[in-house]
């Protein structure tokens, strides 16, 4: 798929240090070690609705990861997948009266502008499941002859018990799994299954719903699978750190990881999984299928700067749950304000040790908020003290450093 044009990167003259992230499995914050470029997946969005602040705030956590690998002198490779077809698509497009094509291709396309709005640096590869089906084939191929599958009325699922690490991403117990497995697309119910928590691989044809032809018959895939494939077509196994919201620990990030290790058995499918927390609106999480939803594009078409919806993002610690409130924005735009003021003075406070602190905050678990706690010490003192503020090199590495570590253009 066609993703996203890229907003400008500065170089800056000084290297941050490795990167840690919280990894979800092992519950603790471990280093990233790349070995050869960083690889990054991260979950894509379902592209029935447009986006809003919760998929902004996920996008934009991982955004940070990827500047800070960058800003650690990595190459970084990072796909995104588009869930281009599944139940909720076809649901809408049959409720709204629109084709499930054109649904997608539209709220795809304002996810791309909402991205580009927020500087999000694209990735390398945008896959869409409706391209990847020959590759969501081939895994389940690759799963049948691991003897991870069986049909069921010409349906294919997947076996739980064949990935013997099985809960090892989510680490939930049993109930919680079997509470959270129908809430989000699981079929527990279904007569005949082996074990109430196997997952759809492959969906046979339905009566006015899109098919493709499989060695399985016609069909369309299932959900986990296709973040799977895509990731090992594009990536390979154990690469660097697969990404989501909390909402995708159990059952999609544990199912999509159990896939590609039923099938190469000893390779982790992801070295770690890192998770977001939600952000909530008027007391919920805020969700497409709820409808409590702050649309970025409504809020951009408002005339909010989108850098204010960025920094009000980056004030939260992005493994926290939160609740945002309209007042958010402002406050971030009035901040703005002030920064850009201290930035157009010819000199300023030094600016080294502020940019040292912000790249290894950021460095460290992504802490977002710690950074932006050193930039505003950086414009303080500069406003405090003209005395100290005397450094005509420190505006423009200020802002350079806003802008490749923090995607603030400032
Ligand atoms: N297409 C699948 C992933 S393969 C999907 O979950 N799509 S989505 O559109 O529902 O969500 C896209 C991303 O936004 C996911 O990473 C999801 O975890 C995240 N997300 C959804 N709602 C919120 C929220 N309220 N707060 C934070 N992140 C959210
Ligand atoms: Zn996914």
């Amino acid at each position: 798929m066609r993703t996203w044009p890229a907003p400008s990167l500065p170089g800056l003259p000084l290297t941050g240090p490795p990167v840690r992230v919280f990894d979800t499995a092992t519950r603790q914050v471990v280093e990233t070690r790349p070995e050869g470029p960083a690889r990054l997946y991260v979950c894509g969005i379902t592209p029935y609705d447009a986006t809003h602040l919760g998929h902004a705030a996920t996008y934009v956590a991982f955004d940070l990861l990827h500047r800070a690998w960058h800003n650690a002198g990595h190459e970084v490779v990072y796909v995104q997948n588009v869930t281009d077809v599944d139940d909720p698509l076809l649901e809408r497009a049959a409720r709204d009266g629109v084709d499930w094509r054109e649904l997608a291709e539209r709220e795809t396309e304002l996810f791309r502008q909402d991205m580009t709005a927020l500087r999000t640096l694209p990735p390398h590869h945008y896959v869409g499941v409706v391209e990847a089906i020959p590759l969501v084939v081939e895994e389940i191929q690759l799963l049948e002859q691991a003897g991870a599958t069986y049909r069921l009325d010409g349906d294919v699922y997947y076996s739980v018990t064949a990935d013997a690490g099985f809960g090892e991403v989510s680490s939930m117990l049993r109930d919680e799994m079997e509470h959270l497995f129908p809430q989000r697309g699981g079929d527990p119910e279904r007569a005949g299954k082996k074990d109430p928590l196997d997952a759809l691989l492959w969906r046979a044809e339905r009566e006015g719903e899109p098919s493709w032809p499989s060695p399985f018959g016609a069909g369309r895939p299932g959900w986990h699978i296709e973040c799977s494939a895509i990731a090992m077509a594009h990536l390979g196994p154990g690469y660097d750190v697969q990404g989501g919201g909390s909402d995708l620990i159990f059952p999609h990030h544990e199912m999509s990881a159990g896939h590609t290790q039923a099938t190469r058995p000893g390779c982790a499918f992801a070295k770690a999984y890192v998770h977001t927390g939600m952000v909530g609106y008027d007391g919920e999480k805020m969700s497409k299928s709820l409808g409590n939803l702050v649309l970025v594009s409504r809020l951009r078409e408002s005339g909010v700067d989108p850098m204010a919806i960025r920094l009000a993002l980056l004030r939260g610690h992005y493994r926290e749950d939160r609740e945002w409130t309209d007042d958010q924005v402002t406050a971030a735009a009035d901040t703005l304000a002030q920064w850009r003021e201290v930035l157009t003075g010819l000199t300023a406070a030094p600016a080294t040790p502020t940019a040292e602190r912000v790249l290894a905050a950021l460095a460290d678990d992504l802490d977002s908020p710690a950074a932006l706690a050193a930039v505003q010490e950086w414009v303080d003192a500069t406003l405090a003290d003209p005395a100290e503020a005397t450094d005509p090199t420190a505006p423009a590495l200020m802002r350079d450093l806003l802008d490749a570590a923090l995607g603030l253009a400032v």
